[in-house]
């Protein structure tokens, strides 16, 4: 017995599944392509006050400079070095973000490219963020350096040297995604580089890293690299602490690369997550809320201690990757916030929020012509996340994180962390109901009439203010009122045409 409570303890410190957040808090935010001082500001203004865990980044290194189409967002998938130079933000700007960040308990996990370089087909020169030579032709990047022997043109044994075949694990490993040169992550100096940039971040502060494209390198691989890793810096993370890693696997069920194969080094993410509560919520293919009863590993979701969950990322959201039209993004909004509700109230998962930027989104032939659209820029400069008083974003800036519904979802999940999910009610179609333990409360109307019953809560007696319609401030509610009695009971009415037909109540939104 003793044996194993050292070996949790050890566990809490030392596995790469722990994210690292500071207590209680249970979600983090994908702040995708925004700048370093924003970031800075935004944990310090918002995040931490409001219960944020940590944000994920874009890549922070040197990349590519595409001019045709004009700087798209994807350019950032495609490194020249790994000096941290980007449009996001220099190394200083950087480390003031990752300390500012610390100080508040807000934790950084940087989008980590390392499975390639640049695409094979661009001219030699120094047309990147941060200028340093690279010719792909010879495959040779200064700023590393790497040159041809680091690349796996001579593992890959596809005709083109392109990934020709999906169902052949050697193929979707040693080579070419889309002509972006494959690096021989089987060579210990390609391993040592890659380490190399990583303790770099390390040792400025990061939590962990989200791994680019992991189904495209041997879990063998990812472990000699993690095998590398510093501790997490001390000034912020208890010693011998292990970086928390997030792995980008694709895996549908049927894939012949399966998620499993990477439980050992780290958290996976889930892409059936989204697909699947998409396809529900929009109410698709038949699906119903009520069939959420067992949503989980009951949905031949992968084990909820090894799965990153998100509704929507920075790839499905415009077309790119696995999902397509189920996807639901803030395009959406309505369906939206109640999945993002659902995720954050759900005990499944550690939960990723996204926060976008507007882009002209243009369909032809039911694809979005515009996907490639970057951040909202100034002649390739990323604009400022601007504040309105309002509390949105502007400047082009989405940020769903700061809707008050899925802000108020947040503190929810960290309210109810550690409950079991409880008094499951449905209606055999989409109105749903379910708690956790005796802390929190959620209650969807997705069903074309009204709802309108009375629940066990599991919560204590009392009046408590619905976090979806409204706020808690000063003692009142802006929103509406739910009043719980002695045996935990609620009455809740939810009409179809609500603006957001769900309601949520926890403890501290008692009044
Ligand atoms: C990922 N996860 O595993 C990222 O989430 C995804 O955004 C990345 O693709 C991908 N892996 C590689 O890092 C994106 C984007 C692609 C884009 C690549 C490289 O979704 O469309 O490919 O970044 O920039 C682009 C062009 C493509 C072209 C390729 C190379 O769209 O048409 O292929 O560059 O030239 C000929
Ligand atoms: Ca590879």
């Amino acid at each position: 017995m003793k044996f194993f409570l050292l070996l949790s303890f050890i566990g809490i410190c030392w596995a790469q599944y722990e994210p690292h957040t500071e207590n209680g808090r249970t979600a983090i935010v994908h702040l995708f392509e925004w700048r370093w001082v924003d970031i800075a500001k935004e944990c310090e203004r918002y995040l931490a006050p409001n219960g944020f865990g940590g944000v994920q980044i874009s890549p922070p290194n040197e990349n590519l400079v595409i001019n045709n189409p004009s700087r798209p967002w994807w350019e950032r998938y495609q490194p020249i070095s790994y000096k941290i130079c980007s449009r996001s933000g220099n190394e200083d700007e950087f480390r003031d973000m990752v300390t500012r960040c610390n100080n508040v308990g807000v934790r950084i996990y940087v989008d980590a490219v390392i499975n390639h370089m640049t695409q094979e087909g661009v001219q030699a020169g120094t047309s990147s963020t941060c200028g340093s030579y690279f010719n792909p032709q010879t495959r040779e990047f200064s700023g590393v350096p790497f040159s041809g022997s680091d690349f796996n043109d001579g593992n890959c044994r596809s005709a083109s040297g392109e990934i020709e075949n999906y169902n052949d694990p050697a193929q979707v490993r040693d080579c070419r995604m889309s002509y972006l040169l494959d690096l021989a992550l089987g060579k210990d100096y390609v391993r040592t580089k890659v380490a190399d940039y990583m303790n770099h971040l390390i040792d400025i502060g990061v939590a962990g890293f989200r791994i680019d494209a992991a189904k495209h390198i041997w879990p063998g691989d990812i472990q000699a690299v993690l095998d590398k890793l510093h501790n997490l810096n001390t000034k912020w993370f208890p010693q011998g602490s292990r970086p928390s890693i997030i792995q980008e696997v694709v895996d549908l069920g049927g894939d012949v690369i399966k998620s499993s194969e990477y439980f050992g080094t780290g958290l996976v993410t889930e892409f059936k997550y989204g697909i699947s509560l998409g396809t529900v919520i929009r109410k698709w293919n038949g699906e119903k809320m009520a069939y959420l009863r067992n949503w989980g590993e009951g949905w031949g979701l992968i084990p909820s201690d090894r799965a990153l969950v998100f509704v929507d990322n920075h790839d499905n959201q415009r077309g790119h990757g696995v999902g397509g039209s189920t996807i639901l993004t803030f395009w959406d909004a309505r369906l939206y916030k109640m999945a993002v509700g659902f995720m954050l109230a759900h005990p499944y998962g550690f939960t990723r929020v996204m926060s976008s930027y507007y882009w002209p989104r243009y369909f032809e032939n039911g694809n979005d012509i515009n996907n490639w659209f970057g951040p909202p820029n100034d002649n390739g400069a990323t604009k400022e996340v601007t504040i309105n008083a309002d509390t949105t974003c502007g400047n082009g800036w989405v940020c769903e994180h700061r809707w008050r519904q899925i802000r108020n979802m947040v503190a929810f999940r960290n309210v109810v962390n550690g409950q079991p999910l409880s008094n499951w009610w449905d209606n055999g179609s989409n109105q749903v109901a379910f708690g956790r333990g005796n802390k929190g409360f959620i209650v969807f109307n997705n069903d074309d009439w009204s709802l309108s019953t009375t629940l066990q809560t599991g919560l204590p007696e009392g009046t408590y203010c619905d976090v979806i319609s409204g706020d808690k401030i000063d003692g009142n509610c802006t929103g509406i009122k739910v009043y719980v009695s002695g045996d935990g009971n609620a009455q809740f009415f939810i009409s179809n045409t609500a603006g957001d037909p769900f309601i949520a109540i926890h403890v501290e939104s008692k009044l």
